[in-house]
């Protein structure tokens, strides 16, 4: 087992649906991950004690994922030395995502959080690889792979709909 580098947290376990994808791209960047329940209104002294420890425990990154009133990034951020990486979720109490995602984005000067799109967990599992592949050559080289493999899907997809025209092209 590699050790905990990365730390998921989430408001809800309703938001686990979707957190649960940057819990498997880091998996599958052999990253090692600890997945928990934070919540800024409901169990706002583990969210002081949480922040205010990771780093002290050997996490690198933090990846963060609320949902309407979306408070736990920006409060993780506050009291962490660590970088915060937020995913703003589509949630039971959310309007219409645009809550979620402006309360994670539209952090004051001093306290960043890296925003990533809405529900887009995998992404903020991709960009905590790259950022520990930055000290770590292995991690690096599994990133550059990654890519590598998004490339040669597309350009196989193009070769078949340049092949095939795209009336008759199929997905
Ligand atoms: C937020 O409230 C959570 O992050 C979740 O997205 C949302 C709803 O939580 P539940 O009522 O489903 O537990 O704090």
């Amino acid at each position: 087992m590699s050790k905990v580098q990365v730390s998921i947290i989430m408001g809800s376990d309703s938001d686990l649906p979707i957190m649960q994808d940057a819990a498997a791209i880091l998996e599958e960047f052999k990253i090692g991950i600890e997945v928990q329940i934070v919540s800024a209104h409901r169990t706002p002294k583990k969210l002081f004690k949480f922040a205010q420890q990771a780093h002290k425990r050997g996490i690198k990154v933090i990846i963060a994922g609320a949902g309407g009133a979306a408070h736990l990034p920006g409060m993780v951020a506050s009291l962490s030395p660590l970088p915060v990486i937020g995913v703003p979720i589509k949630s039971s109490n959310s309007i219409d995502g645009w809550d979620s995602m402006l309360s994670i984005l539209q952090m004051p000067n001093g306290v960043p959080v890296a925003t990533v799109a809405l529900n887009a967990a995998k992404n903020a599992g991709i960009l905590a690889a790259q950022i520990i592949g930055s000290q770590n050559i292995g991690v690096q080289d599994r990133v550059i792979e990654y890519k590598s493999n998004l490339e040669k899907a597309v350009l196989t997809k193009d070769k078949k709909l340049i092949k095939a025209g795209y009336k008759a092209y199929k997905k």
